[in-house]
């Protein structure tokens, strides 16, 4: 039986998997509330297909309980926030969620950290966790490092399809996990030791957030002097070997914006153009908020509160509103002692900032100008609705006659 450790974004859809392609699967998360909407037959969070496939794994005989189960393999997928003043990453969750298994083990069980670590974390943190219990690692229990890759929106189709890492101390111990996920994964699996396991991942979130941060700053130089940067991108990207990403009002979610930070924080001398970029990205959200008062004053508006935000969600079509460039607007907005923008989302019906309103209409009957900062579908098909404002599009999305831009 595999018990698998926190069922949020990625254990959950990690445990349904499994239990759908026929393996024993016990479910453990510590939120007495999840655990009972669970069992309640109800999921946690929208995603294409999600409810299907619950339905599929609650079939097979998958449980939820708050409870650490004996057995020989562990699956932990619990969240490994950033330290906002260190930058390294916090691993607090994770080496308690160790230590509950580690109570419950059973001799020569396989443990498996899904969640994001920095190069190091394993050996530092996690083996010493399992030493200070008096076990030996690669004898009582065995370490396993297998990070995910899976993205918001697409998660169930990449679970299945994606390649993946898997890092283990021994190899014998690799290749027995690599077996595990090919029970649903038709991607290539490598296997490798835990140190590089630990450091592609960060890399290809930081790879990423790198290349964001390019076309932000090219889109603010372009900005300062007058010049289409959405244009010039789509040239540049004619060239056989140029393939740049798209500005936007900021980035969200809990990895893009979060795993590069950990390198920053452990090689701070070193990672000079990561920490750059990290600021980068997380400016834009001010970035935006000055476009609007530099728009408002074109055109002599001065009530802000009849400026609205569309989007809440980090990115277009999810009910994730982690780190999302909206969120870090307002609090920037916030901290000049401002309020009054309105906002709303369609995927988010509870009330979870000031002044947000739960109807399109109602929404855009109370502003004249409309800020576009996530790229819903509804926005697009709604998209006649606008011709009477002035519209903000952060993503060159709407592609409006009039339009302002980032
Ligand atoms: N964004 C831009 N410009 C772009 C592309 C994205 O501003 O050209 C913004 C988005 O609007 C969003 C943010 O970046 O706010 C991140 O969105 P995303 O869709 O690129 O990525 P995530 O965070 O949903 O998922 C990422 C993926 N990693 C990579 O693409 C390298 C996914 O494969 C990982 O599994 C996931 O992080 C993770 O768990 O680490």
């Amino acid at each position: 039986m595999i018990n698998v450790i926190g069922l949020g974004y990625i254990g959950l859809p990690t445990a349904l998997m499994l239990a759908s392609h026929g393996v024993e699967v016990v479910g453990t998360d510590y939120n007495k509330k999840l655990v009972e909407t669970l069992n309640a037959g109800k999921t946690t969070f929208q995603e294409e297909g999600l409810d299907d496939l619950f339905a599929e794994a609650v079939k097979s005989g998958i449980r939820f309980t708050t409870e650490y189960q004996s057995t020989d393999t562990y699956i932990i997928s619990v969240p490994t926030p950033y330290d906002k003043f260190s930058k390294k990453v916090d691993t607090e969750f994770v080496i308690s969620a160790v230590k509950s298994v580690l109570e419950k083990c059973l001799p020569g069980s396989i443990i498996v950290i899904e969640s994001t670590i920095s190069p190091g974390t394993m050996d530092k943190y996690i083996k010493t966790t399992v030493e200070e219990a008096g076990l030996k690692v690669g004898d009582d229990v065995h370490l396993v490092h297998a990070p995910e890759r899976i993205m918001s929106g697409h998660m169930l189709n990449e679970l299945l399809h994606n390649n993946r890492t898997i890092g283990a101390y021994s190899n014998v111990i690799g290749e027995k996990i690599k077996e595990l996920y090919m029970n649903f994964c038709d991607g290539e699996i490598v296997v490798t030791d835990i140190k590089t396991a630990e450091m592609t991942k960060v890399v290809e979130n930081t790879y990423r957030a790198v290349n964001i941060a390019f076309a932000n700053e090219l889109a603010k130089i372009c900005r300062h002097d007058g010049m289409d940067v959405y244009e010039i991108i789509r040239i540049c990207n004619m060239h056989p070997r140029v393939n740049i990403l798209q500005p936007g009002p900021g980035v969200g979610g809990h990895c893009i914006s979060v795993d590069p930070w950990f390198l920053v924080g452990d090689y701070p001398s070193l990672a000079k153009v990561i920490d750059e970029s990290m600021r980068t990205n997380d400016g834009m959200p001010d970035f935006v908020l000055n476009r609007i008062y530099e728009i408002m004053k074109e055109k002599g508006m001065t009530d802000v509160s009849r400026v609205g935000l569309y989007g809440l969600t980090y990115k277009e079509n999810v009910d994730d509103i982690r780190e999302s460039p909206t969120l870090q607007l307002l609090e920037s907005q916030q901290r000049h002692l401002a309020t009054g923008l309105k906002v709303y989302d369609p995927y988010i019906k509870d009330n979870v900032v000031e002044n947000q309103l739960h109807s399109l209409d109602e929404f855009l009957d109370s502003i004249d100008m409309i800020v576009i900062m996530v790229k819903h579908d509804e926005i697009k098909e709604n998209a006649k609705k606008l011709a009477d404002k002035t519209v903000l599009d952060c993503h060159n999305f709407l592609q409006i006659p009039g339009a302002y831009h980032i």
